[in-house]
């Protein structure tokens, strides 16, 4: 799976796909296919997507974790800190609702329903 080697979110995926082994199964490997296919509910995709970029596991995504996003594309694209903090300004000024500073899983539900351009966007950053 060379394209999965190069991915700069394996260690989530592998920790939110198969939390108490050190190898992935074949089962694990269908698992997730089938969560990258077309064909997976939008709920699903969105559930799997919190869960890899909620890096530090509190059940939110916060300005630090959307910085850590950021931070593992940037070998993929050229950004300087102003263009990340603008993007995390705006990402958290979009789907944070409630003003609490946090982007709980409904807001990003929510966020993730409204932005057709989502599933595209998953698939190429999986
Ligand atoms: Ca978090
Ligand atoms: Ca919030």
């Amino acid at each position: 799976m060379p394209e999965l080697n190069v991915n700069p979110f394996m260690d989530r995926i592998i920790k939110v796909f198969c939390p108490h082994v050190r190898f992935i199964t074949f089962e694990h490997f269908l698992d997730m296919m089938s969560v990258f296919s077309d064909a997976a509910p939008i709920n699903v995709k969105a559930s799997y997507a919190f869960r890899i970029y909620d890096f530090d596991e509190d059940d939110m995504l916060s300005h630090k974790d959307i910085q850590e996003l950021l931070n593992r594309l940037k070998s993929h694209n050229e950004l300087n800190q102003n263009d990340c903090d603008e993007i995390i300004n705006y990402v958290l000024l979009e789907a944070d609702l409630d003003a609490d500073g946090f982007i709980s899983f409904p807001e990003f539900e929510q966020l993730i329903t409204k932005s057709p351009d989502f599933t595209r966007a998953f698939k190429m950053i999986i």
